[in-house]
């Protein structure tokens, strides 16, 4: 018995491979010619065959190492019989790219660059084969060895590489076309070397000579290229995507994942176009706004609403696309709980109405807000549960000690939220003037960036407007927000008879991820308690 080490044969010049495949595990026996691992350049996948027979003792690569010629693949166990007599296809180094086969060449010089005719080497068939993609555009720089067309037969999919780097002058071929050994693949315009002759030269073809390499005879060399079989060519990594070595390169390099993939090309076949737009539409999905296919929402069917009346199109304001985008963000991020209570604001109201000669001259408007941002400063402090933000990590949850409060403006360009700081530290009548002043700037459009940043908790107040009950949406990153419907004279049963009270509607939306009900039960009861009688705000 003998240890054989099998290493990385002759890569024909590619200094770098990535292990797409591991065939093998320790234990197993193995045949001369077995796969051992597939590699993958950005041209080819090429399987490495085993050299003996024997059983696999280690193996010495990962799916995703990067190696290159010699490394060590795996140790094999062998019988001294084996060693002896080695099969006759011990791989032997290969000097071409393994399914690539080098391009016939015709050539015509020029001063300093020349023109270079490509054309479909031996491709191993008389069959005319087909072009199932046609990786570049007229125009396009390539360098020497980019893909310039895939073609595929019964047996393989085979890409045809630039001979030489230039410049695509002409494309002869288009996808669907069937081609055959010698056909014109494209004009190149490359960089020449060689001073031009006098006489413009007649074009001169030359054929490169025997470095073909026809897939199906590829086999038994070292690096048999994957799609020599068609059973293989489709089975690249076992994830059911049909796509060429560059296709499944690009896809790695976009972390797209070809099994979500649709194939655009014949057969189904993915191609690089397949990959940029699958990436183009995500982005565009990401960064729209709209309630479609991140989440695997279906979007909301587009409708010519002009065959039911007459309409109008009017366009959104930046801050009605932005609010939007918000709205859609937060009710598809936080689980929301809404609930409900009504504070009895009778005493609250009967003293804001006697502050108001001196709210005139002061010249404030003196309206239930003040009030509700005091109280719900007291119950941030008094349940910080509400006074958190989730961590973007998922590991953790913030916790402030600053209590600033939101308040939700409607202005003729949309939505605004002004945050109003340090809450808790302010008397009734700073938090008048202030929310008069955000409230002022918001509908002038004169708020700053910084106005708008750095909120707790907010308040969207539609007591001027009516209505007994909404539910809120959260305004992430903060975890809760309070609804404030509009105040009703409304019977309240006093243990004997029933009263006639001022009753406040509120509604208290949260992040059920960072707030439990029975924090929110704490909250709720604290501001109900706090607002029916503000000398609570004392204490
Ligand atoms: N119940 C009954 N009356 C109420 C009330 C309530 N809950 N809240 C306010 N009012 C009264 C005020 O007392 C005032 O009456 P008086 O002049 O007689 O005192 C009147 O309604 C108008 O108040 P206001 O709207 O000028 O002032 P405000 O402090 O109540 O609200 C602001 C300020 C900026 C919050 C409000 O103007 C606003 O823009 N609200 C809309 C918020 C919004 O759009 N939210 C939805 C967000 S989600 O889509």
């Amino acid at each position: 018995m003998t240890i054989q080490v099998i290493t990385v044969p002759d890569l024909g010049g590619t200094d770098a491979v990535d292990v797409i495949e591991v065939c093998v595990a320790p234990g197993d026996i193995v045949e001369v010619e077995q796969s051992l691992v597939v590699l993958e350049t950005d041209k080819a996948s090429m399987e490495i065959p085993s050299t003996h027979a024997g059983t696999i003792v280690s193996v010495k690569v990962n799916e995703g190492d990067s190696i290159s010629e010699g490394s060590a693949l795996v140790e094999l166990e062998i019988e001294a019989a084996e060693q002896a007599a080695p099969v006759a296809d011990i791989p032997q180094p290969v000097e071409d790219a393994p399914i690539a086969a080098a391009p016939v060449v015709s050539e015509s010089a020029a001063a300093v660059s020349a023109e270079q005719t490509v054309s479909v080497p031996d491709v191993g068939t008389d069959e005319d084969v087909d072009v199932i993609e046609v990786c570049v555009a007229v125009g396009d720089t390539v360098s020497e060895g980019d893909s310039l067309i895939v073609l595929e037969t019964d047996k393989a999919s085979i890409e045809i590489p630039a001979p030489s780097g230039g410049k695509v002058l002409s494309l002869s071929i288009k996808e669907g076309d069937k081609v055959a050994s010698g056909s014109a693949i494209a004009v190149l315009l490359v960089e020449s070397s060689a001073p031009a002759p006098e006489n413009s030269a007649p074009v001169v073809q030359a054929e490169t000579p025997a470095a073909t390499h026809q897939p199906k005879a590829a086999a038994p060399a070292a690096l048999a290229a994957k799609a020599a079989s068609s059973d293989e060519s489709t089975a690249e990594p076992d994830d059911g995507a049909y796509a060429g070595p560059a296709v499944r390169k690009l896809a790695r390099q976009m972390g797209v994942d070809l099994s979500k993939v649709k194939g655009g090309g014949p057969r189904g076949r993915l191609t690089k176009d397949d990959i940029r737009a699958y990436v183009t539409k995500a982005v565009d999905v990401a960064t729209s706004g709209k309630v479609t296919g991140g989440s695997g929402i279906p979007p909301i069917p587009a409708l010519d609403f002009s065959k039911f009346g007459d309409v109008e199109l009017v366009k959104m304001t930046k801050i009605q696309k932005i609010t939007a985008n918000n709205m859609s963000r937060n009710w598809l991020n936080v689980p929301h709980v809404t609930q409900f209570d009504d504070a009895d604001i009778t005493e609250l109201e009967a003293f804001r109405k006697g502050m108001k000669a001196e709210a005139e001259k002061r010249g404030v408007k003196l309206t239930p807000l003040p009030f509700l941002l005091k109280a719900c400063a007291a119950a941030l402090r008094y349940e910080p549960a509400f006074n958190v933000s989730m961590h973007s990590d998922g590991e953790h949850i913030v916790k402030k000690d600053y209590v600033n409060i939101g308040i939700a403006v409607a202005t003729s360009a949309g939505l605004m939220v002004p945050v109003i700081r340090d809450v808790d530290k302010k008397g009734l009548w700073e938090l008048a003037e202030e929310s008069n002043a955000m409230a002022k700037k918001a509908r002038d459009g004169k708020l700053m960036p910084m106005d708008m940043q750095g909120g707790c908790f907010s308040i969207s107040s539609l007591g001027a407007m009516g209505g007994t009950g909404f539910t809120p949406i959260v305004n992430a990153p903060e975890v809760a927000i309070l609804g404030v419907s509009k105040a009703d004279i409304k019977p309240k049963w006093d243990g004997q008879e029933f009263q006639p009270r001022n009753m406040l509607p509120l509604c208290l939306s949260y992040d059920h991820r960072a707030i439990n009900g029975a924090d929110a039960g704490n909250f709720m009861t604290f501001l109900v308690s706090a607002i029916g009688d503000i000398r609570r705000l004392l204490l």
